[in-house]
């Protein structure tokens, strides 16, 4: 089985290779020579994610699976959620996100938030998606080098560390995409039997 990951950010390609390890392996756009924009136009992660897929399956006849990520925080009505890549302006800028994110908490008791991932799989003829959500919280201020995106900022139900300052083995036990991954793996294991 051949399948293509759609996904322009290294940093999801090496957690979902380290979450997936021997079960299953995948392309990615730079192996089959794909380099156009994928735009995510959409106002939900389930369209954004199917989108993404869609674009190309259709230009390439290829299966394959696409995911989009948001962070929702509760006190701020679940911002930034499908808007997470472009928070504070048009580029993917992580710690303009976060300073943005930082500012408007300031004050709030309230840290509650979660990631969730979605990915849409295209495989057969036939669409799928997988959904997979880490609960946690914002801290006060960043901590952490590691990871990528709003990592250094939220720290997992069940840990006092942010996902920056954990192992890449440590976030990917408890992470939305390791949820959302594990979904679509035992799916293609019942496909495959
Ligand atoms: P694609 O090519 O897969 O679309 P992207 O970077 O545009 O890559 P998303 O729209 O799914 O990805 O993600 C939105 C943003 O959310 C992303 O740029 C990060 O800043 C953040 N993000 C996603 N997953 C994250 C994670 O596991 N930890 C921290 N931040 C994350």
């Amino acid at each position: 089985m051949e399948l293509v990951f759609c996904t322009g950010n290294s940093h999801k390609l090496s957690e979902v290779a380290n979450i997936l390890g021997d079960d299953f392996s995948f392309l990615t756009l730079t192996d089959i020579g794909y380099y156009d924009e994928i735009p995510e136009p959409y106002n939900t992660l389930e369209e954004n994610s199917l989108a993404k897929a869609q674009q190309v399956y259709k230009q390439t006849g290829k299966d394959c699976f696409a995911e989009d990520t948001g962070l929702f925080i509760e006190a701020l009505n679940g911002e930034p959620g499908v808007f997470s890549a472009r928070y504070a302006g048009q580029s993917s800028d992580s710690l303009r996100n976060i300073e943005k994110v930082l500012e408007k908490l300031k004050g709030h008791k309230n840290r509650a938030a979660y990631f969730k991932t979605i990915i849409t799989l295209m495989i057969k003829g036939m669409i799928v998606q997988f959904s997979g959500q880490c609960n946690g919280m914002i801290s006060e201020r960043t901590s952490g080098v590691k990871g990528f995106g709003y990592d250094p900022i939220f720290i997992p139900e069940g840990s006092e560390k942010s996902f920056a300052e954990q192992s890449p083995e440590e976030k990917n036990a408890v992470s939305h995409r390791r949820k959302a991954f594990d979904a679509m793996s035992k799916y293609l294991h019942t496909l495959n039997s």
